[in-house]
């Protein structure tokens, strides 16, 4: 065999006993279960938008077209297939969206044919990112996602960059209609869209920032109305309602992650909470609630992280993040969160509705100051101590 064919056999054989490789929980900790193996990875990238298969052109079998990470993937059931919208990131540096579809939810994903061939606007992105999808009542399925172009107002600094909310719609997440980006004051990457008219308006959860990288004076987790989504602008109030806090796992951000799961208690919110240590930002995930007929009222806040980064989570292209915009609940009460870790590889955990309840409900709020932390593990500890007296 010549070395096309040897490379081509051996690089074959190897992507599709990836494919096809089972996966299995591991961990189940009580109020969500981890699986063993990443359910998308880079190598997981369809071949042929890699290799070009004629000896001819080819004679090495060489990859002609680097795929570097998959990681933040938007979630969505859909004709009973679990279907990732994947950030996939080139070795380039340049993101696009894919979808990976699997059977089960947890393992044997495979991307479609091609990636997704995002509509522009007038204005073309550098870069497109982080897909939240929505299934509205409207009808549409609707795709909300970071657009970055390089700060017309800064020529001379390379780094200086804009992040605007894209908004894009499909019936079938092929086909997109692109409609206008996001219109308001302040930068905007993690803007998620509401399944449900709330006044018979469009719902936003935002996250004003004053800067691309810095919130500033932007407190965390906005709210707010949109007349029409098809031109859509912030012109109302955009209501703070989940903050950042000093010495918090959201000291320094956060953000919605995918939209908030419909129970009878009330909205499930997942989201990422950032706070700055010597080895630069930590990204972990938490949970919140709000109330079924006001989304925006805050009626559960668990104190500190729900997930944080375990064993090589903590490692790849920026090490110490776990990043989530993407959750399924299923028919039967399952919920699959699928989340990146350190901005290279897509995992899977499993849990369920009424475990996430739970936890929300349950879980101490953060007393914010360390006093109040230990004042709250003696409550527990006063609680079980009358309990094992009642129940010798
Ligand atoms: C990256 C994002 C990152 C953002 C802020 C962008 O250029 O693509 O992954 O979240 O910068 O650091
Ligand atoms: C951001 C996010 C993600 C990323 C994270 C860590 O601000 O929007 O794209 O996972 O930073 O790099």
């Amino acid at each position: 065999m010549d070395i096309f064919e040897q490379r081509k056999k051996f690089v074959t054989e190897r992507h599709e006993a990836l494919l096809s490789r089972p996966n299995a929980p591991v961990e189940d900790n009580g109020v969500y279960t981890r699986y063993k193996n990443p359910v998308v990875t880079a190598d997981m990238a369809p071949l042929t938008w890699r290799y070009d298969f004629n000896p001819a052109t080819n004679p090495y079998f060489m990859e002609r077209i680097g795929v570097n990470a998959t990681l933040n993937s938007g979630a969505i059931k859909w004709n009973g297939r679990y279907l990732l919208m994947v950030r996939v990131e080139g070795a380039d540096r340049k993101s696009f969206f894919a979808v990976a579809e699997s059977p089960d939810g947890v393992s044997n994903f495979r991307f479609w044919e091609r990636p997704v061939s995002m509509p522009d606007t007038d204005d073309p992105a550098t870069n497109v990112y982080d897909m939240r999808l929505t299934a509205h009542e409207d009808g549409w399925i609707y795709g909300l996602f970071c657009v970055e172009r390089h700060d017309p107002a800064c020529p001379g600094d390379l780094s200086a960059a804009t992040a605007t909310c894209g908004i894009a719609r499909t019936r079938d997440l092929v086909e997109w209609e692109r409609l206008p980006d996001l219109k308001c004051k302040s930068q905007q990457r993690n803007v998620v869209l509401h399944p449900e008219f709330v006044d018979g308006k469009y719902a936003l959860y935002t996250r004003p920032q004053d800067g691309f990288i810095d919130t500033g004076s932007g407190g965390g987790i906005g709210w707010t109305l949109i007349e029409d989504i098809c031109n859509a602008e912030i012109t109302g109030e955009e209501k703070i309602i989940d903050e950042r806090i000093y010495h918090t796992i959201k000291e320094v951000k956060n953000g919605e992650g995918p939209h908030p799961i419909k129970t009878d208690r009330g909205w499930l919110h997942l989201a990422h909470g950032v706070r700055g240590c010597a080895s630069g930002l930590r990204y972990v995930l938490y949970l919140y609630m709000t109330a079924l007929d006001e989304p925006w009222r805050r009626i559960a806040s668990p104190g500190g992280y729900f997930m944080a980064p375990v064993d090589e989570e903590y490692t790849g292209d920026v090490m110490n993040v776990l990043f989530s915009n993407g959750w399924i609940k299923d028919e039967d009460g399952r919920v699959l969160i699928y989340y990146a870790s350190s901005d290279t590889r897509m995992h899977v955990a499993a849990s369920t509705v009424d475990r996430l309840v739970d936890y929300c409900m349950n879980t101490p709020a953060d007393g914010l100051t360390t006093t109040e932390s230990v004042r709250t593990i003696n409550s527990l500890i006063d609680k079980n101590l009358a309990y094992f007296a009642e129940n010798k």
